[in-house]
């Protein structure tokens, strides 16, 4: 053989490698939890379909209370001004892990909260939850950072079997998400995050990559495999911090334990002379883009907004702005808690009926790339073709 013809046989079988390896990885878009139900593969499948159309536009406790109102049966801010419902419900956790919680750590009580969601479903909207849990080690509450709380509650660890006691109350409210058919509830599941700060006990000051990675691992083999719950698509999420993929990547527990890349940033100062918020989303975006393509996964803007909105055009002006160009699945904007006593501020981030932003909203609404829940519905999430 010559060299040249041994030279070329070696590149053909370069070529292949290369070839069997990207083919491998794009056929490998699949949920990490191979025993998913079908309606929890299809929202997977669909949202990345979804994805590359345009986004869900979501927001935190929407069905449950907005600005000067609680509990009033079908009542929403975001439909107040639009007419339409968000097309994702974000809904929180925190709380579930005691012994006594009846109500999470914003005052819903679960047994509401379990049936918004149904509610939702129902009509044919996304649901997503996230869990700001107490520090297990000193019983304070998610704020309370400090170090050793993950590494208590690792296997071996002097907190580990109360972890898991918390981890089944978790894994029961999950199983009591269900249609009308009895079918589990898909739901984008979001834990530990905004990890790349330190302002929760699993902070990136509070505890090493390794150990993340190992409470994520944990986590998620036993709700999947020991507790069942095989409707959850698990979001991995950051906060605007990481500089580059390598950080943005430094605490990823592994392609078999992630669906979605997401992270979390909010508006702060005046977006015309600020331009921190839209630099700073604009470079997570790009970096998500690249990592995610990397590994087959999809993308979110999981928490975003602006409190009380005081610009008049942020909706069309900065948020859909900062979106366009990329594929991410859904953004969702934090509550609508209303004037906070303590805090002697107003606290929201969707409009309600008047307020300063909601015109521009309805435009926003209007756009072709935002999808609410009628669009939602439309697009069928949960059964593929
Ligand atoms: C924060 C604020 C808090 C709330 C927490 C968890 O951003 O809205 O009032 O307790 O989220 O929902």
């Amino acid at each position: 053989m010559t060299k040249l013809f041994q030279d070329k046989i070696l590149l053909a079988v370069i070529f292949l490698c290369i070839n069997v390896q990207s083919y491998a990885q794009q056929s490998a878009f699949a949920l990490c939890d191979k025993k998913a139900t079908a309606q929890t593969k299809a929202l997977y499948q669909n949202l990345k379909t979804l994805s590359t159309k345009g986004y869900l536009f979501g927001h935190q406790d929407d069905l449950a209370y907005g600005v000067n109102w609680r509990y009033k049966t079908g009542r929403s801010d975001v439909k107040d001004v639009c007419g339409d419902y968000p097309g994702l419900y974000g809904w929180d956790l925190g709380g579930i892990e005691k012994d006594t919680a009846d109500k999470n750590l914003d005052g819903v009580p679960f047994n509401k909260m379990r049936q918004f969601i149904k509610d939702g479903y129902k009509r044919g909207g996304v649901i997503t939850l996230s869990w700001h849990l107490n520090n297990p080690l000193t019983g304070g509450n998610a704020w309370d950072a400090k170090a050793g709380a993950v590494t208590s509650i690792l296997p071996g660890g002097a907190k580990h079997e109360v972890y898991k006691n918390w981890l089944d109350k978790v894994a029961a409210f999950i199983l009591s998400l269900r249609g009308s058919k009895k079918e589990l509830i898909p739901i984008l599941f979001r834990p530990y995050h905004e990890f790349t700060g330190s302002w929760f006990w699993w902070g990136k000051n509070h505890c090493s990559p390794g150990e993340y990675k190992m409470l994520w691992q944990f986590t998620q083999n036993y709700l999947t495999e020991i507790k069942k719950c095989h409707n959850l698509i698990y979001v991995y999420n950051t906060g605007s911090e990481p500089k580059d993929k390598t950080e943005y990547l430094e605490r990823y527990p592994g392609n078999d334990m992630v669906d979605i890349m997401s992270f979390d940033s909010y508006q702060g100062g005046n977006p015309v002379t600020d331009k921190g918020f839209v630099n700073g989303a604009s470079r997570l975006l790009n970096i998500m883009d690249s990592a995610a393509a990397e590994n087959n996964k999809l993308t979110a803007f999981a928490e975003t907004g602006y409190e009380a909105i005081p610009y008049a055009t942020w909706w069309t002006d900065v948020l859909q702005k900062v979106l366009a160009g990329h594929n991410t699945a859904y953004v969702l904007v934090w509550r609508n808690h209303g004037y906070q006593q303590a805090e002697k501020k107003m606290h929201y981030y969707a409009p309600f009926k008047g307020q300063l932003s909601a015109k521009d909203f309805i435009k926003f609404y209007n756009n072709n790339k935002t999808f609410f829940e009628k669009d939602a519905a439309k697009q069928n999430l949960y059964q593929l073709y």
